[in-house]
Order: structure tokens, then sequence, then C-alpha cells
């Protein structure tokens, strides 16, 4: 019996070892592949029929443009196309059964956490547990034990079962306490935008920007596939951010409950009705990122995926001044208002031949205009 006792305190001394030694955690590493350029599909350049087709319609205005087929010809006229997701990134992949790869601060902090502490403490623990169970349904069968022990209490051991798993959850602590606080303690918000969940559908709002409001509902299996981007994860207007700013998003919902889930940026806030709740992230790579509502809230509850689309700063606000025309907003928000607006091609080419022709127009309104003022008491 005392050889047992003896085992099993071995045992203990070996597996707190071992979670001990399990791993540092690796917080501040950063891969170098999070900010290799990114895969974007390459743009087309419009053709000549495509900016007359678009400076017929632009004429009118943009944003009420009825065919998709046409909006996406304006957009890319407009400096926006959409980016191509990359395979494997941002998305879940076919068997996989480990976190997918993290392109946040604290989402590479919390999978170091998971992936080098967590998982070999757990992993340390289950092993030893299935262990002595089995030693000890062999050394104590029926078979091999002629009287059975009547011990019922050990000082020491009871002491060390108490103390060793106090330790572990001590050396955990130190961790997860420093990514809880990091986690609620983001850096100064570079953009704020509104995430509000209805059924069965995302709305994406940006106050920096003029109020820009949009639905996100998912493309449908054609337009997926005719896209080559993965169906029940794909939606048509993505939520467009700039690389390395801090995001704060606003979460609430319109109807029942929801969750803003994007599994890549380690981001899960659930979205409830009549209140507002924050979270934030930051990505420095450009790439589509994706994820899910992951409050069960109906019967379409797997049909309102989230696209985050990470551009360029300068591919940001070109977008945000396409959403800004297309929504006659004034151009407004931060480096927005600052810079002169893209001029399209087909705007351009009107402005040059309005410069090289012979200018009569605004002389016969220059030479009129003292006569104006009599004319309009009149009208
Ligand atoms: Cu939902």
């Amino acid at each position: 019996m005392n050889k047992g006792w003896a085992l099993g305190l071995k045992g203990l001394a070996i597996a707190a070892a071992l979670s001990m030694a399990g791993g540092t955690l690796a917080q501040d590493a950063t891969p170098a592949a999070i900010s290799a350029a990114p895969a974007v599909a390459p743009v087309a350049p419009p053709t000549p029929a495509d900016v007359a087709a678009a400076a017929t319609a632009a004429s009118a205005s943009v944003a009420e443009t009825a065919a998709q087929h046409s909006a996406v010809q304006n957009d890319a006229i407009m400096g926006y196309t959409r980016t191509a997701p990359t395979d494997r990134i941002g998305q879940p992949v076919p068997k996989g059964i480990n976190l997918q790869e993290q392109f946040t601060p604290i989402g590479r902090e919390a999978k170091a956490l998971t992936e080098n502490i967590l998982n070999p403490i757990i992993g340390v623990i289950s092993i030893f547990v299935l262990g002595l169970m089995f030693w000890v349904v062999f050394r104590f069968r029926s078979g091999a034990v002629e009287a059975p022990s009547r011990t019922t209490h050990n000082f020491t051991i009871e002491v060390v079962w108490t103390l060793i798993p106090a330790l572990i959850l001590l050396f955990i602590a130190f961790p997860s306490f420093r990514l809880l606080a990091n986690q609620y303690s983001p850096p100064k918000a570079d953009l704020t935008v509104k995430v509000t969940g209805y059924q069965w559908y995302w709305g994406y709002e940006y106050p920096d920007y003029g109020g820009i409001s949009f639905d996100s509902v998912p493309l449908s299996k054609e337009d997926a596939a005719k896209e080559g981007t993965p169906y029940l994860l794909e939606v048509d207007n993505r939520l467009v951010v700039p690389a390395g700013a801090t995001v704060k998003v606003l979460v609430t919902a319109a109807d029942v409950l929801h969750s803003f889930a994007v599994p890549s940026f380690w981001v899960k806030m659930d979205a409830v009705p009549g209140k507002v709740n924050e979270t934030w992230f930051k990505v420095d790579r450009p790439g589509v990122y994706y994820g899910q509502c992951s409050e069960l809230c109906g019967t379409k509850h797997g049909f309102m995926p989230i696209a985050v689309e990470v551009l360029s700063p300068d591919d940001f606000k070109r977008w945000v001044r396409m959403k800004q025309a297309q929504d006659g907003i004034d151009p407004t928000g931060p480096g927005i208002a600052l810079e002169p607006t893209p001029v399209s091609p087909a705007t351009a080419a009107a402005a040059v031949r309005a410069a090289i022709a012979p200018s009569t127009a605004p002389q016969i309104a220059n030479t009129e205009a003292p006569a104006a003022p009599a004319a309009a008491p009149a009208a």
C-alpha cells in the first residue's frame, strides 16, 4: 500500500512538473506572414464600353442603379473592386480541428495561451488521470489483492492533491488575466462601426463617415460560385475596414438575440435588442475574413454570415468616397474631405472636352449676370 501511495505521489509530481514546463506564452510573437502582402484578385481595367455605360448611369444617379451587374461596374470605376478571399485564411478549413489562424493582437495572444499553456496542461492531466485509473483497476483488482486496505486518510497526499491543482490554476491565472485585461482595454479607436443584427441579416453603419449604412445578406449559391467565394459565408455588401486601424465595433440587435462572431479576429459579441455592446479588432493584413451569427436566432440563423474586408488605408478611403457618392452623402470623415474626390474617366473626359471647346456658355452667363437680379423678382 505504501508503495502505491508513493507511486501516486510520484505521478502527481511528474504531471505538475510537465505542466509547468509546458511552454511559454508567446504573447508578443508577430508572425512575419501577418504583414505579408495580401492576395488580391487582379482588377480588370474597365473597357471603353464599360466607361461609356457607367458615364450614362452616373449622369442620373449612381445610387439608383438598379441592376447589380452595372452597380459592380460602377464600383470598379470608382476605385473599388471586391478583394478575393485567400484559401484557408479567415475561414474554416476542411477537417480542421485547431483554432483558425489569428490576425489580431488579441487573437494571437489568446491562441498562444490556448496552444502553449492550456492544451498541454489539459493533455498531461487527462493522460495522468487515465493512466492512474488503469493502474488502479489492474493493480487492485480482486484477484491480485487478498485483504483490501481499510486506509481512509493520508495527510501528505491530501496536501499534495490540493496544492498542485491550486498552483496549476495560479500558473494559468497570470496569462489569462493579462489577456482579459488587454481585451477590455483597447487602444484609442481609429474607426467606429455599428453592427445591427436582424432576423436574418446584418446591418452596418459608419457614424464617422456621414452615416454610410447598408445591409449585408448572403450571396446565393450561384452568385458565390460565379465569384469563387465560399457559399454561406460570402455576402453582397461586406463590412469594410482599413488595415492597421483600431476598429471599435458597437453591436446591437433589432429583434432577437444575435451574436457577431469572427473567429480569426477572436471576436464574439452578443447582439442584444435595446443594448449596445462594444468590442474591437485591429487587423494589419488586408484580405477577407468570414464569421457567422453565433446565437441561435431563428430559422435562418445559419444564413446570416459576416464578411469583413480589410483594405489598405488608401483603398478604404476610395471605398468610403464611393459609398458616400452612392448614398448622396457629402464627402466627410477623417482623411476624406481633405483630399480631392477621385474623378472617373468619363467625368475627366467630359471636363477636358469642356476645357478645349470654345467656351461660349460661361461668357454668356457672365455678361448676363448683372441682369439676373432684375429678372429674378419678376419670376
Ligand atoms: Cu442571428
